[in-house]
């Protein structure tokens, strides 16, 4: 093929995708994640027939995903925050693709590597930006179609990648950045609560339940705490948290949950739901939006 996209969604300015296009035809590159010795959270791998999500922990709580088609080993890279731990390498004729890309700062370091690195999102703010991105452009990382979704909230431009690969029995997989967290959301710096509603509700709600939710930070359990706090009596809360525990006392990630997961045991998207209204003192689903980010802004996160 004459280019080969890589595409990364990104967190806080946005959604980020790279391509490789050299400029004497397409450039492989091998790309790998740098595991440093004595890291305190761990790395982990989500392998299905069709496609294979690589993690990487970053700073001190962010996650760095490099999306690898199975089929053709192209590859995207979601949200490089810390692009020195992205290796890239040229590999003539073989292998893995590989793209890289960082929270915003880490794209220009990249491009600067590999002139010729394409980086795609939905915010002209975003480092080294290549190509803008709207609602609904589609593109491609090998056999694996992926999908823009535009969640202004968060940020102006944010937006989410929705990936899935033709005719697949298998689930499709979501990279969130700080729209939606495991059990939480991003704070609305740039938005509203109806933007956040329609994000989460009538965009990723109208997602295949099964989706994998890939997303920018690792806030579970601190997010299970305030849904424990608006949701006392909710058992899929109390089982979730004490999951999250076990998994961060090993060091593993949290990650990822998915859509029909989240309906259970996360506020924001919760909204409708009787419980968390009455908790909110509201009846309508956007008001109980917007006052349970206020709160959450002010939450005090209690020791256990
Ligand atoms: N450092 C704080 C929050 C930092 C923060 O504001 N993070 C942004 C994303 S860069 C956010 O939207 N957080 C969601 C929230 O606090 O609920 C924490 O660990 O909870
Ligand atoms: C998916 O399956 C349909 C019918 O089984 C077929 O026509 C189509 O070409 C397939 N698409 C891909 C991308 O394999
Ligand atoms: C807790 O959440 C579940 C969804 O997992 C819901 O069906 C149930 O009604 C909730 N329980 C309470 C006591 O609110
Ligand atoms: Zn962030």
């Amino acid at each position: 093929s004459l280019w080969h996209p890589w595409r990364l969604p990104s967190t806080k300015c946005g959604a980020l995708g790279l391509a490789v296009f050299g400029s004497l035809g397409p450039v492989w590159l091998r790309a790998f994640f740098l595991h440093t010795e004595h890291e305190q959270r761990k790395s982990k791998t989500v392998t299905q027939a069709d496609m294979k999500v690589e993690l990487l922990p970053a700073l001190t709580d962010n996650y760095m995903y490099l999306l690898i088609d199975e089929e053709t080993k192209e590859a995207a890279i979601v949200d490089p925050v810390q692009p020195q731990k992205v290796m890239l390498s040229a590999a003539p004729g073989s292998g893995l693709l590989l793209r890289e890309m960082d929270h915003a700062g880490g794209n220009e370091k990249l491009v600067k590597m590999e002139t010729g690195l394409r980086v795609y999102g939905g915010d002209s703010r975003v480092g080294a930006l290549t190509q803008k991105v709207s609602h609904l452009t589609t593109l491609k990382v090998g056999s694996l179609n992926v999908k823009c979704l535009c969640t202004p909230c968060h940020t102006s431009g944010h937006i989410c990648y929705y990936v899935t690969k033709p005719n697949s029995s298998e689930p499709p997989a979501v990279f969130t950045g700080d729209t939606l967290f495991v059990a939480g959301c991003g704070k609305f710096f740039e938005g509203t609560p109806e933007e956040m509603y329609r994000a989460l509700i009538e965009i990723l709600g109208s997602l295949d339940p099964e989706t994998r939710v890939y997303c920018g930070h690792e806030y579970t359990i601190n997010n299970l705490k305030f849904a424990r706090h608006v949701e006392p009596n909710n058992a899929s809360i109390q089982e979730k948290l004490a999951w999250a525990k076990a998994k961060y006392d090993s060091g593993e990630p949290t990650i990822p949950s998915t859509i029909a997961e989240e309906f259970t045991y996360n506020p924001f998207m919760r909204v409708r739901e009787k419980t968390v209204q009455q908790h909110a003192g509201e009846t309508d689903p956007i008001r109980t939006m917007g006052a349970i980010r206020k709160e959450k802004d002010n939450f005090r996160v209690p020791k256990d």
